[in-house]
């Protein structure tokens, strides 16, 4: 297969081969559905964790031009020869399958279906790096915003730092019960439409309620799909390694139909510009 050539998608739903080594007590399941997110300090086991960061550093940095098409600069438009302020790989697993064959996720899938009910399917992964002292935080916004607007979804996203993840270097806060709310309104970052990332627009919440979630390594956080997070720059020496499991317990069209007009503005703004005559 030549480097032009687009990988398949994996099977993200595939049952693990892996039995689960971790599960949510009903404790942590009762504050999940009550607040909208969840931290929990241990999903994986810690001799997993080298394997794993080193599969994720290859896939930012030695297999670059593998991972080209699907790599992203969250927080700004991508520009050639220039690193990125907050790197995002889509689908990390097509590039690297043995993700998918992890204990992590084979735990990871465990607990989305404690979660949202057995018929709950991981979807999709993604991985967000921020370098050591950068400058952008991962501005606030529910991932619903991103989604497709013909849709209505009961989903999560399952958020695993593979160093510990603090204030300093940017962990996940969350205002909790925000996963009640409608989608509120978002636009592209610093109102960029060649941003891929979104922000809610400025003024549109109030954040004072969030809360901070510290992490060990191998630790998680779980958010549903309205849930308003964030994350802060990265102020340490080191990267800021993510690696996010999706889930969803449904997806089906909507009813009433609403657009989502941030998307429509990056849409066009990546369009090609017709030739002048
Ligand atoms: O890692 C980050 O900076 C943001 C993560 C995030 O927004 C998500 O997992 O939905």
């Amino acid at each position: 297969m030549n480097a032009a050539t687009p990988l398949p998608v994996p099977d993200y739903a595939a049952p693990p081969k892996l039995a689960p080594t971790r599960l949510l007590t009903a404790d942590q399941i009762a504050f999940f559905l009550q607040h909208g997110y969840l931290s929990v300090d241990n999903v994986m086991p810690v001799e997993e964790i080298p394997g794993v960061r080193a599969i994720y550093d290859r896939l930012f940095n030695e297999d670059r031009g593998r991972t080209e098409a699907d790599l992203y600069n969250l927080t700004g438009a991508k520009q050639q020869g220039r690193k990125e302020d907050v790197a995002q790989i889509l689908q990390p697993g097509k590039y690297a399958p043995a993700l998918l064959e992890t204990q992590m996720v084979a735990n990871l899938k465990a607990m989305m279906k404690q979660l949202l009910g057995p018929e709950t399917r991981m979807v999709g992964d993604h991985a967000i790096n921020k370098p050591p002292r950068n400058t952008a935080a991962t501005p606030w916004h529910q991932d619903e915003a991103y989604w497709n607007p013909a849709k209505e979804y009961r989903g999560l996203s399952i958020w695993v730092p593979l160093q510990p993840a603090t204030k300093l270097n940017g962990c996940m806060y969350f205002v909790p019960g925000s996963h009640h709310f409608d989608v509120i309104p978002h636009r592209p970052i610093d109102d960029n439409p060649l941003t891929p990332g979104l922000e809610v627009e400025p003024g549109a919440f109030d954040f004072g309620s969030a809360v901070a979630c510290e992490l060990p390594a191998g630790g998680a956080t779980f958010h549903l799909e309205r849930t308003l997070h964030y994350t802060p720059v990265n102020q340490s020496d080191d990267y800021r390694r993510a690696y996010i499991a999706v889930g969803t317990q449904f997806e089906r069209p909507r009813k009433t139909p609403r657009s989502f007009t941030w998307q429509e503005r990056q849409a066009a703004a990546r369009a090609p510009t017709k030739p002048d005559r």
